[in-house]
């Protein structure tokens, strides 16, 4: 099953938007499969946007995602990676569709809420990142034969 890893990030937590991004992915039909409420060290950070190293919000980009505790959630489902991403919204708030959490919540691409891996693999190196194996439950729903075809 696909996974993604989702931080709401410092200025959603601030918000109060944790519940409401955890309703709109069970809403969705995709599964909890771990989660913790963290503050995140420099070293994390570094690592995990080690791909934006030298751009000119890199800085910034740090500073934010370890100013505040974050949300760290894994979900699964079938597509999970573009079904979160497309629940999620584009990278800037403005150019985020309607309904989408970027959207309804943001306007600046510096505080645009949440993390969302961007591909499939990207998802597997993410959780392995951010998650041990014992932090993440196997487990399955009764609702699961009614989201998920097979
Ligand atoms: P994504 O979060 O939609 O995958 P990425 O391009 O991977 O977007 O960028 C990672 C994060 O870096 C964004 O979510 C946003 O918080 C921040 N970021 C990206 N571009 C800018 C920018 O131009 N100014 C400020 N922050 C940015
Ligand atoms: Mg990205």
């Amino acid at each position: 099953m696909e996974r993604s890893l989702v931080l709401v990030k410092p200025d959603g937590v601030q918000r109060g938007l944790i519940g409401e991004v955890i309703a709109r992915f069970e809403r969705r039909g995709l599964r909890l499969v771990g989660a913790k409420f963290m503050q995140v060290s420099l070293d994390l950070a570094k690592q995990h946007y080690a791909e934006h190293e030298g751009k000119p919000f890199y800085d910034g980009l740090i500073a934010y995602i370890t100013s505040a505790p974050v949300m760290a959630m894994v979900w699964e489902g079938p597509n999970a990676v573009a079904a979160i991403r497309q629940t999620v919204g584009s990278t800037k708030p403005v150019e985020s569709a309607p309904g989408t959490i970027r959207h309804d919540f943001g306007l600046e691409v510096g505080r645009n809420l949440i993390h969302a891996s961007d591909k499939p693999e990207t998802g597997v190196r993410e959780v392995e990142l951010w998650f041990k194996n014992d932090e993440l439950v196997d487990w399955t729903r009764d609702v699961d034969r009614w989201v998920f075809e097979k």
